[in-house]
């Protein structure tokens, strides 16, 4: 049985997953702007990600006989000054979202609440992937500059990036 605290913040996580998804969405929409298609892919990607975190969130609650709560989003930033700029932000934003998922685990701790410490352990793996593949695109983009053939490279690398949904035991 979850506490009213731990199900109160698991739906603020489902709106925080999901504004994560509303900010990649505008920024791919940048990339798309620029004529960087490859990374507006990623982006768009990295959205459905988003939606499926919050959607795992939300079947958890679900399963766990608690009310789920959908709340309105904020405005995500839309202008940007390049692809360096977004990256930066993006990797950012990963680390605060970190935070989040962490202090939800502190919360389970304390609550000596197994099952959902048992649950967001998946959370914990994933947000250092999350933060690591920002971090690399990052440096990757400081390597090779805002212009030139080392930032098609890269456009055309992200270009084939897919959403593949983990299977059902992850
Ligand atoms: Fe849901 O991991 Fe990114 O924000």
């Amino acid at each position: 049985m979850l506490s009213q605290k731990m199900i109160d913040k698991i739906n603020e996580q489902i709106k925080n997953e999901l504004y994560s998804g509303h900010l990649y969405l505008s920024m791919a929409a940048y990339c798309s702007s620029q004529d960087l298609d490859g990374f507006a892919n990623f982006f768009v990607v990295q959205e459905q990600e988003e939606r499926y975190h919050a959607m795992k969130f939300y079947h958890y609650l679900v399963e766990q006989g608690a009310d789920v709560k959908i709340y309105g989003l904020d405005q995500p930033k839309q202008d940007f000054k390049s692809v360096e700029e977004v990256f930066q932000l993006a990797y950012e934003h990963e680390q605060k979202v970190t935070g989040l998922i962490n202090d939800l685990m502190e919360l389970a701790v304390q609550d000596k609440d197994y099952a959902t410490q048992s649950f967001l352990n998946w959370y914990i793996d994933e947000q250092v992937e999350e933060e690591a593949s920002m971090q690399s695109i990052l440096k990757k983009l400081q390597m090779v500059g805002v212009k030139g053939h080392g930032l098609l490279m890269l456009d055309s690398q992200l270009g084939a990036r897919s959403f593949t949904p983990p299977s059902k035991e992850e």
